[in-house]
This record gives structure tokens, C-alpha cells and sequence, in this order.
């Protein structure tokens, strides 16, 4: 059985090869190149291609998780497949808020590989409520450390994103978590009257390797 094999000398030895065709086929009125030559292409190298880092990111892994950590005041489950309103996309998504006196988390733990150059959060988010003056409810997405401290607030939804439709939102994060665990985090939290209810889905962390231009 052949091993897949690291081999630079052969890839050297193709891309010599890809110069030359590139050469070739640059050549005005020159004839394309013989029907015996063929150009490989080299190995796929692993390891430092973007590559998501948040599991389940549209909870459609359902009820019980494994991936999320739900912690709520009123001892909901939070990952919630009722509709409506639909999920963002499946039929399971996030629900924080929706009753008065709320405070929950639902966080996820992420391992980030020593290649990251950079991370991409993103997820989508619908906020409706019976709030008609603002702010008083809020969500708060934040990125925290393994010990659960906010070393960074991404966005502050509140009662006066209320939206018809999902919207997306999308955040760059510097190098500097690089080769560390942190913890991305919903945080809710309502106050006494007019319930607020924060919905999201599809939440991804891309990792990059490279940094911005
Ligand atoms: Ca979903």
C-alpha cells in the first residue's frame, strides 16, 4: 500500500516542470505541448488551511450538546428548535432572553492552533422585543479566557436591534490568541419588564493563517 509522503525534491522537480509549461503555452503561435507530457499537481500540504473551530455552529447537533455550555437563570436548555421564529438556517438555533429577570451564557471553548495569523468570528443574529424605548435588555458577545474572564466584547446587541429578519455580523481578531484556549460567549441579560428574545445561529470561528494584507 503506497504512504502518502512529504516529498520536496519531487515538488521542486513539478514545479520546474509547471515553469516550463507555463513557458511553453506563453508562447505566441507556439504548438500546445505534446499529448505525452503531463503536469502534476503537487500535494495538498495539511496544516495550515482555514479551518473552523466551532462545533455544532448551527446547533443542529440538537439537544442534549456537547460542544456548548448553556448556563441560565431559568434553567433553560437555550438551543432551541420551536419556530417560529425559524432558525437561521436547519431548525435548531440559540434563544437567550424571553423572560424578565434573565441572566445565561452559552459558550464554547475553542482551541486555537499556534498557525493563526487570524480569526474570523461570525454568526447571525435576531433580536425582537416588547421593549418600545432602549436600551434595557442586552446581549453582549465576547470573547473570554479559559478562566471564563471577558478579554474582549465583539458586540452589544440590545432591545433596540430588534429586526424583522436575521442579520449577520462578522468580527476580525488579531494574532494574539494564537496557540491559546479562549472561550466564545453569549451573555444575556434582561431586566425586569418587556421580554427580550436574542436568537442565534450559524456561528463560526474561521482560523487563517496568514495575516491581513
Ligand atoms: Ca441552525
Amino acid at each position: 500500500m503506497h504512504q502518502r509522503r512529504f516529498a520536496p525534491l519531487i515538488l521542486a522537480a513539478l514545479a520546474a516542470l509547471a515553469v516550463v509549461a507555463a513557458a511553453r503555452t506563453a508562447t505566441v503561435g507556439q504548438a500546445a505541448p505534446a499529448a505525452d507530457q503531463t503536469l502534476y499537481l503537487p500535494y495538498i500540504i495539511q496544516g495550515c488551511g482555514p479551518t473552523q473551530l466551532v462545533a455544532d455552529g448551527g446547533f443542529e447537533a440538537g439537544l442534549p450538546t456537547t460542544a456548548w455550555q448553556a448556563q441560565s437563570s431559568a434553567g433553560s436548555l437555550i438551543i432551541d428548535n420551536t419556530d417560529p421564529p425559524p432558525a437561521h438556517s436547519g431548525t435548531w438555533k440559540a434563544w437567550l432572553g424571553g423572560d424578565n429577570h434573565i441572566d445565561e451564557t452559552l459558550s464554547q471553548t475553542l482551541t486555537v492552533p499556534d498557525t493563526s495569523a487570524r480569526l474570523v468570528v461570525s454568526y447571525w443574529w435576531l433580536v425582537s422585543t416588547e421593549e418600545s424605548s432602549h436600551p434595557f435588555d442586552t446581549l453582549r458577545v465576547e470573547i473570554r479566557d479559559a478562566n471564563n474572564q471577558a478579554l474582549e466584547t465583539l458586540q452589544i446587541l440590545t432591545d433596540g436591534d430588534a429586526r424583522a429578519s436575521y442579520q449577520a455580523s462578522a468580527f476580525t481578531l488579531s494574532s494574539a490568541y494564537a496557540g491559546q484556549t479562549i472561550r466564545l460567549a453569549f451573555v444575556a441579560h434582561t431586566d425586569e419588564s418587556n421580554t427580550t428574545s436574542f436568537f442565534i445561529d450559524d456561528v463560526s470561528v474561521m482560523k487563517y493563517c496568514t495575516a491581513l494584507p
